[in-house]
């Protein structure tokens, strides 16, 4: 049945060989749910890493990792002074996360130069693989690391400091995890986050960045498509709320005397729920809370939390945050209760350029497949990207819409898909003319 699928579709790639890469991947780092977790600079990063160089040597890509931990694969062109054709996700995940979200779209990177070099295809202009530092942010609760170092605009004094700044729940700091990873070995002497902005690319650098991710939602599913073109991605900001109050014993304090801090935030996260509920289409999310002393028969003195809001509208997004944190200094200043917020990330949304999505539609086409449009409601490295670079994104249905998941699933036969068009893809933007 799958073979007949194939036939039908007349594919070029090896769809069984990237299959059995991704299945392969998904064992590192896969713990006793079958959640896989590789969190930037762990030990199972560090060693999905070094599974992935050594993928990249046997299929001769010549790797190379730079000064923010990102790892390529290239097939130089022809004529290499033209700016190349990269194509790239990230192999980190989240804490027990899937085997597709990321991995998929490097991995379907490699598969695409793989077939070009089959074919003996030498293109015009250089075309890379990237496997990108810390897409998801998980370990550090800082995300884009990888991405963001590639963006001169972006790699900033401000990257640095919050490398310096941000830490896990050990107390590591980004940097220090960075520079014990420089010591891995061979390609990981690279990494540099005191000279970070070695790894900056220049607009000539880069023609145009694709990537093909797991959509993270149903609606692909419910138009029964295996692929869809993604026309942009919606921006977010990302901030920690801490709320001070005042601890005291459970039992002795009246309820008229106390500043609760778990109370105040649970009023703040419902007036965030409530704020994007009214808004014209912004998402606010409070994903994570610490409380503290964290005692059943203490009041809490202290709540930290974090806060994710996300628009495709940027003038949405930040009116709706705006509106949030207003909201959140009055309710703390109501219960005579100090606060904090410290934005984190900020990030506009990016729209997918044209002449790449109509390179994606023309190998639909070709395909004799739909074509089908729809945004993106969750982050990529491509929304960063987009401030170097022309970008385009494919999308792959996900089973159930579930992702950041153990059961997130793509079926073998929409992964196949989504690697041939993103291969005649990129055969388009490669044969295209001009700096
Ligand atoms: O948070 C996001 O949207 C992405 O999955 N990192
Ligand atoms: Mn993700
Ligand atoms: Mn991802």
């Amino acid at each position: 049945m799958i073979e007949n699928f194939m036939e039908s579709l007349n594919v070029t790639i090896d769809a069984n060989r990237l299959w059995n890469l991704l299945m392969d991947l998904g064992k590192i780092g896969e713990g006793d749910n079958a959640g896989v977790t590789r969190t930037s600079f762990d030990q199972k990063d560090i060693e999905a890493r070094k599974w992935f160089l050594k993928l990249l040597e046997q299929a001769e890509l010549s790797p190379y990792m730079d000064a923010a931990g990102n790892i390529f694969g290239q097939i130089i062109g022809k004529n290499p002074e033209l700016p190349a054709i990269l194509i790239g996700s990230h192999l980190d995940t989240v804490n027990s996360g899937g085997r597709f979200d990321g991995a998929m779209g490097v991995l379907m990177g490699v598969e695409v130069l793989r077939t070009l070099k089959e074919k003996g295809i030498q293109p015009e202009r250089t075309i890379k693989v990237v496997s990108l530092t810390d897409e998801e942010g998980a370990r550090f609760d800082y995300a884009f690391v990888g991405s963001t170092a590639l963006v001169e605009t972006e790699c900033s004094e401000k990257l640095k400091e919050n490398l310096a700044s941000a830490t896990d729940k050990d107390g590591i700091s980004y940097l220090e995890a960075m520079k014990q990873a420089s010591l891995a070995g061979e390609y990981f002497n690279q990494i540099n986050p005191d000279f970070i902005e070695q790894a900056q690319l220049g607009k000539n650098d880069v023609k145009a960045y694709l990537e093909v991710h797991i959509e993270q939602g149903k609606v692909l599913e419910n138009e029964d498509l295996a692929v869809g073109i993604v026309t942009g991605i919606s921006g977010g900001e990302w901030a920690e709320v801490t709320i001070m109050g005042e601890a005291g014993h459970a039992g002795t304090i009246g309820m008229k005397e106390r500043k609760d801090a778990l109370t105040a935030a649970a009023e703040c996260i419902l007036a965030i729920e409530k704020i994007a509920q009214d808004s014209s289409g912004s998402v606010a999310t409070v994903g994570k809370l610490e409380v503290k002393p964290g005692s059943s028969n203490v009041i809490p003195g202290r709540v930290e939390f974090t806060l994710d809001v996300r628009d495709i509208s940027n003038e949405c997004r930040l009116s709706t945050v705006t509106e949030i944190y207003d909201s959140i200094r009055t309710i703390a200043a109501n219960r005579g209760l100090g606060c904090e917020i410290r934005p984190v990330q900020s990030l506009s949304s990016v729209m997918s350029s044209p002449s790449v999505m109509k390179a994606v539609k023309d190998s639909l086409q070709e395909l004799q497949y739909p074509v089908y449009e729809l945004p993106s409601g969750a982050a990529h490295d491509a929304m960063v990207l987009g401030k170097l670079t022309d970008i385009g994104m494919i999308f792959v249905r996900s089973q159930s819409g579930i992702s950041h998941h153990p059961d997130e699933w793509s079926t073998f036969e929409d992964v196949a898909l989504g690697c041939e068009v993103l291969f005649r893809t990129t055969l388009k933007l490669l044969s295209t003319s001009g700096q």
